[in-house]
């Protein structure tokens, strides 16, 4: 595998088709400063069009996955500065939410306010025993900027996300596993292992039918169910033209193992 640094406080690893993407940046628990989001887009962009790379594992260091956006950067700065960074975070935070390629976030530590909302917008999410999540942004008298009042509610429901939005509480992984945040949970050694494994199997699947599957349900859950019953049916009746259904199906009556391009 080569490694790649993308930017002083993140590394790139691939290893076959599949990205790991790490932040690193213990001393400060994974806390995001704005050239770190600049980075994670400039990445993101790249990621998009990148045939090679296949699913994109994000992870953190040490205690922190990502304890929010850097506060140190937010004492006494102007409105249009801070706006100016909302569009730069919104833009960042939709293209990983967006990106072709399924996600999968491997969350070893804090994942608190934006880093909470990173790992919501990834298509999977493998904790350690040492994850906390959380949005704590109201104690700052502030409110997440990332998707946390949004995405959150989209997936856990209103009544418990108004909970964590206002009062900041932190969550266990197994309160998140238990209200179906999780993919999986693990021991800290087994993080990583367990997240390479589901990003193997990911990797191996028909990259078109896996972009198409994400992309149907993102899409799916914000249209209405006639429309997107409809959308479902005309992406399978395009699927079957491909050459990767040609070869998934000849490959199961010969028994063998499908060997899918992408086409
Ligand atoms: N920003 C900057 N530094 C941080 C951050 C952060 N978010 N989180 C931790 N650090 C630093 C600490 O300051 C400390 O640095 P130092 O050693 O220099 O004092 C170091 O990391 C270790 O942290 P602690 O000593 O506090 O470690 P503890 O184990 O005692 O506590 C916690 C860990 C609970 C994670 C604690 O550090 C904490 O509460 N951190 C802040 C978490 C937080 O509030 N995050 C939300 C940030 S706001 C946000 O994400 C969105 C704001 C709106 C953005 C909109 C613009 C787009």
């Amino acid at each position: 595998s080569v490694e790649h640094r993308v930017h002083e406080n993140l590394v790139e690893t691939r290893s076959g088709a599949v990205a790991t993407l790490r932040i690193d940046r213990e001393r400060a628990l994974g806390a995001l400063s704005r050239p770190m989001v600049e980075a994670l887009g400039g990445y993101l962009t790249a990621l998009r069009s990148d045939e090679d790379v296949r699913v994109l594992v994000l992870t953190g260091t040490g205690r922190g996955f990502v304890a929010g956006a850097d506060i140190t950067e937010y004492s006494g700065v102007t409105r249009t500065a801070f706006d100016d960074y909302q569009k730069l975070s919104r833009g960042v935070f939709d293209q990983l939410a967006q990106l072709p390629q399924p996600t999968i976030a491997a969350v070893n530590g804090y994942a608190l306010g934006g880093g909470f909302e990173i790992a919501l917008c990834c298509d999977f999410l493998v904790a350690s025993t040492a994850a906390r999540f959380g949005l704590p942004e109201v104690s700052l008298g502030l409110l997440p900027g990332g998707g946390g009042t949004v995405r959150l509610a989209r997936q856990v429901g209103v009544r418990l996300t108004k909970e964590l939005v206002l009062t900041g509480r932190r969550i266990r992984p197994d309160e998140a596993q238990w209200l179906g945040l999780l993919t999986a949970l693990t021991e800290p050694d087994d993080l990583l292992p367990r997240a390479d494994e589901l990003a193997a199997t990911l990797a191996a699947q028909a990259p078109l039918a896996v972009r198409e599957g994400k992309r149907l349900v993102d899409d799916g859950v914000e249209t209405g169910l006639a429309t997107a019953l409809t959308r479902e049916q005309q992406v399978l009746s395009w699927l079957s033209t491909t050459d990767d259904a040609r070869e998934g199906i000849a490959a199961f009556l010969e028994k063998r193992a499908a060997v899918f391009h992408g086409r």
